[in-house]
């Protein structure tokens, strides 16, 4: 399996996450995909190429055109205004206040784009997340060309982040870009399955009226982690895509034994949408001794999970997501992956 990885994600390397009323060194930083890239060296899983430029058309009519321009521009409106740090957002529209009136000033402007403050933006950020869709990219046209699989080792991840608004460590969501990329390459249906900790809601609001874009996840339950207040289990879809969404959220202290079964459902239930080509959603933040999540999930059960994946006999484009316990988040990826190949 070939994976796709770029250097740019050193551009994103902000020194503060907002977590328990302090600012701690970011969960979400640059070593994560160097032990990835480690461990795909060392278990020889193939080839680590660069993925070239982002074609930002994919992403310019999947999201929202005022979104992009103000990643683009943010941190330059921000410097200008003169405020001295990494961008947090410190504000944002709540309940009583106007959701749809973009403010021109950048503090606010910020609040309007964001959902969740711990996440930081700095001068690389839009940069290294255009440089986590190339990698995208590249997977979905490997795919499309005809590979079983491919795997992009993307950082920043994507799947907090929807149509115009970023969080979560998240700002482009690069799971969703990749199954629109295979459903304009010609698969009819194309399922996206998100094995991160967290509820993939960017995805699954991108994707909510759709039928032909199916989305499962299995998640913490959102009553005690993040997202919160997205990721229940009666959130089956809108419109023509009423059924096409599940969520299976479970509680804290999760084993292998109940999310595997989780896994299984999820499984069949793609495998009863007709899903053509899947994306993967992969964060292993499942794992025992991830430092933001609470599941229990040993460094093996990530193999089986990849087996279950791979017998679903579909092309995959697997996508990094989340995972933050440092020393084992190459062991546990590459184990997704080994499991998946079989
Ligand atoms: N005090 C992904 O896994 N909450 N994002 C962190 C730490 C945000 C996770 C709380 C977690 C976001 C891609
Ligand atoms: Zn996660």
């Amino acid at each position: 399996m070939k994976t796709f990885f770029s250097e740019d994600h050193r551009l994103h390397f902000p020194q503060a996450e907002l977590s328990g009323g302090e600012f701690v060194t970011p969960f979400e930083r640059p070593s994560r995909v160097e032990y990835i890239r480690n461990r795909l060296i060392s278990r020889g899983l193939g080839a680590i190429e660069d993925p070239g430029p982002v074609d930002m058309d994919p992403v310019q009519t999947l999201l929202d055109p005022g979104y992009l321009r103000f990643l683009e521009t943010a941190w330059a409106d921000w410097k200008a205004a003169g405020m001295a740090g990494e961008i947090i957002a410190a504000n944002v529209p709540a309940r009583g206040m106007h959701m749809d009136r973009v403010p021109d000033f950048i503090d606010g402007k910020v609040g309007y784009y964001c959902h969740a403050s711990e996440t930081a933006m700095t001068a690389g950020t839009w940069a290294a997340a255009q440089s986590s869709m190339a990698s995208a990219q590249a997977a979905v046209r490997q795919v499309i060309g005809g590979a079983r699989s491919a795997f992009a080792l993307c950082r920043p991840p994507g799947h907090h982040a929807t149509r115009d608004q970023y969080g979560g460590y998240c700002f482009l969501n690069n799971a969703a870009v990749a199954a629109q990329m295979l459903r304009d390459g010609g698969a009819a249906r194309v399922a996206i399955l998100d094995i991160d900790f967290h509820h993939g809601n960017g995805t699954q609001d991108i994707f909510y009226d759709r039928g032909d874009v199916p989305f499962a996840s299995l998640h913490g339950a959102p009553q005690d982690t993040y997202p919160y207040y997205i990721g229940y289990a009666d959130e089956t879809g809108r419109g023509a895509g009423e059924g096409a969404n599940l969520n299976l959220p479970m509680p804290p202290g999760t084993p292998y034994s109940t999310w595997s079964e989780a896994l299984d459902s999820a499984i069949a239930r793609i495998a009863g949408w007709g899903a053509e080509a899947l994306v993967v959603s992969l964060g292993v933040d499942a794992y025992r001794d991830d430092p933001i999540s609470f599941f229990k999930l040993d460094s093996d059960d990530f193999t089986d999970a990849g087996a279950r994946i791979g017998r679903m006999d579909l092309p995959t484009v697997h996508v990094m997501e989340g995972g933050y316990a440092i020393e084992a988040v190459g062991i546990n990826t590459v184990n997704v992956l080994e499991g998946f190949l079989g």
